[in-house]
């Protein structure tokens, strides 16, 4: 029998975050991205649209309009998943019906007045200002007493449900901290309680040595396929210091995470020459007064696309039974991120 081999041997990995397991089955990508690679034509958008609800001076639903704002502008969800308003109660009809009202906070973030951009198309200067952004927003929403966390996120694309391609993003933020959050949150404090350091302090200086995960960094962050990760070009961008929100980032370190993300969404451009789809999300410490030093500032990436600008990865059949599957590996995944240009198609 052969020596197990991560690269060629069907095997599960641990997501230490998460605490999940991923079945990765190398064996079946032998064939190397064989097919056509479908070139759709690249869309090219005006850079304003008269029926666009998020371009400067245009009405939304619900008949406000926006202001002929010139670089980022935040408001209100009008149709908020959460509302601040909300009576306070419950249902618990034994252990079975257990029910709770949620108060919240939801607002869109429009990152630039341009609607034909994205992030990856934007100067470095306009995405510090979405980072600023956040940070205020974070801030400004994060300090409302029934505010305990707060989801900056932005979802990319027609195929991730993303309603408008003008490039923005949203915010929800809420009174419990939610499950994906709340689970990292207890994973890390647990790592720290038995190790004594940061999980993904560790995880970071691991990375940085072995660099076969690491897509591309600079002095503050650095962007990689994470060894567990489930999408197929899934990254993940940390901060080298241990910090836990935005808030914590020096102006130099502002600037750094904006050169980082405009660096890794430039690759994802490059990789099948489309407008690259994903999920996009940024997971910083619970705003609800307590202390969480184990809490390390990061954020998610997760791209549907497979082998192509059409082929999709679904999490179907054995993946909502029993545990999420990946056939190429996450090192090769990296491999060929690494290996796309940093400058926009021509
Ligand atoms: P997506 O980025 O996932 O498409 O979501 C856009 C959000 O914009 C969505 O949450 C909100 C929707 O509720 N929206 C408004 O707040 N006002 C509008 O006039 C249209 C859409
Ligand atoms: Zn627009």
């Amino acid at each position: 029998m052969a020596e197990f081999d991560l690269s060629e041997h069907p095997h599960r990995r641990f997501n230490p975050l998460t605490k999940q397991w991923i079945l990765v089955s190398p064996h079946r990508t032998r064939r190397p991205w064989q097919g056509q690679q479908e070139k759709p034509p690249r869309e090219s958008r005006p850079s304003y649209d008269s029926t666009c609800y998020l371009c400067p001076g245009n009405e939304r639903a619900g008949g406000v309009r926006n202001p002929p704002y010139t670089s980022t502008f935040v408001f209100d969800n009008d149709f908020a998943a959460l509302l601040p308003d909300t009576p306070q109660g419950e249902r618990k009809e034994g252990d079975l019906l257990i029910a709770q009202a949620e108060r919240g906070i939801c607002r869109v973030v429009c990152y630039s007045p341009d609607h034909s951009l994205t992030m990856a198309e934007m100067d470095p200067p306009a995405i510090r200002r979405v980072v600023d952004v956040w940070a205020e927003q974070y801030k400004e929403i994060g300090a409302r007493s029934f505010i305990n966390y707060v989801q900056i996120f932005e979802n990319k694309g027609e195929i991730m449900g993303c309603s408008n391609p003008h490039p923005h993003g949203q915010i929800w933020s809420n009174e419990t901290v939610p499950q994906e959050p709340y689970i990292e949150g207890q994973a890390q404090a647990e790592y720290r309680a038995r190790k004594g350091s940061c999980l993904l302090c560790d995880y970071a200086a691991l990375e940085t040595r072995q660099r076969v995960r690491m897509v591309c960094d600079n002095g503050h962050f650095i962007a990689l396929v994470p060894f567990w990760a489930v999408w197929p070009f899934e990254t993940m961008i940390l901060s080298r210091r241990h910090i836990a929100s935005l808030l914590e980032l020096s102006d130099e370190e502002r600037d750094a995470l904006a050169d980082i993300l405009r660096r890794l969404t430039v690759r994802y451009d490059r990789l099948f020459e489309v407008s690259f789809p994903y999920t996009m999300g940024i997971h910083q410490q619970p705003t609800d007064g307590r202390n969480h030093p184990a809490w390390h500032l990061h954020l998610h990436f997760y791209p549907p696309l497979l082998r192509s600008a059409t082929v999709k990865k679904f999490m179907v059949g054995y993946e909502m039974l029993a545990n999420p599957q990946r056939d190429l590996t996450p090192e090769a995944a990296a491999e060929r991120l690494r290996s796309l240009p940093e400058t926009p198609a021509p």
